[in-house]
């Protein structure tokens, strides 16, 4: 099905979303006709030893009777090829990532890790969108010549890059023909931090703007899912849903409509993690 046509069905979806009517009857009962057809006898029934004539004299419906073609929500599926993946198409264009899970080497992923881990002012910002003494759950290091502002969160400019954040940028936009001038670093001390559904679309990163995480340390799941069509009132019921894990290393570029059409998380995990660093580099356009 194309893409404008899920997203048609999934607006028909979204009204059947919300869970059928229950009734507090047996369900032979909530599913019978409440009514019985206007061809049908009267029936009598007997009250106190007299018989009284009930005319029942409706039209036959069924009610409070669950739609048969209930559609499943989608499954989680999980990418973990190299390569090119596409996500989805809409009007806004094709979103797509590209995976490349080694794009640094163990050894030198190793020492970069312990040299951004240790070298990083990392610093636990306020995220006023949940509240003014709510923290975020992770840590965070901004690294731009522009202030960045994002979902309740202020980031103060910052010119002064670690010459390894510096290397690392210009090798994704040598060989990936990119033009980052920013990134944020996220420090993940276990798996009790993580990020919670976001786009990267604030207006100054410009209109579907590409986004290069670049992952060190602990594996963590990255998921993804397709924003609903706004008549959907926010249900993701039916959204389809991605799940990569980023190991040690690994280069995910997000491109294309990716950060308009899908929202992307690193959800906490039940089991303990050791600290992971990723690093997401952006292009800001300040006059935006
Ligand atoms: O840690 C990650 O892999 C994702 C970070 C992220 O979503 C962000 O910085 O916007």
């Amino acid at each position: 099905m194309s893409n404008s046509n899920r997203k048609k069905s999934l607006r028909v979806q979204g009204s059947w979303a919300a869970p059928p009517r229950r009734s507090t009857l047996p369900k032979h009962e909530s599913q019978r006709p409440t009514d019985v057809p206007s061809t049908h006898k009267s029936a009598s029934i007997s009250w106190a030893g007299k018989q009284t004539d009930t005319v029942v004299n409706k039209s036959l419906s069924f009610q409070n009777v669950p739609p048969q073609d209930l559609k499943e929500p989608p499954k989680l599926k999980y990418l973990r090829e190299n390569g090119e993946h596409i996500l989805g198409s809409t009007d806004r264009g094709c979103s797509k990532v590209i995976l490349n899970a080694n794009f640094i080497p163990s050894n030198d992923a190793d020492w970069m890790f312990e040299t951004l881990l240790n070298e990083i002012q990392w610093k636990q910002q306020k995220n006023l969108k949940y509240g003014p003494d709510y923290k975020e759950p992770r840590l965070t290091e901004w690294f731009s010549n522009h202030p960045y502002h994002y979902s309740g969160v202020e980031q103060a400019f910052n010119p002064h890059w670690h010459p390894l954040l510096t290397a690392l940028c210009d090798r994704i936009n040598q060989e990936y023909r990119l033009h980052f001038n920013a990134v944020l670093a996220n420090c993940y001390r276990d798996g009790h931090d993580s990020v919670d559904w976001h786009t990267d679309s604030e207006p100054a990163l410009g209109n579907c703007p590409p986004i290069a995480s670049l992952s060190f340390g602990d594996t963590r799941n990255f998921d993804l899912r397709e924003i609903p069509a706004t008549v959907a009132n926010g249900d993701f019921t039916y959204s389809q849903q991605f799940r990569i894990p980023l190991s040690h290393g690994t280069l995910l570029l997000m491109l294309g409509a990716t950060q308009h059409d899908w929202q992307h998380r690193v959800p906490k995990e039940y089991h303990d993690r050791k600290p992971r660093i990723n690093l997401t580099f952006r292009t800001m356009h300040p006059s935006r």
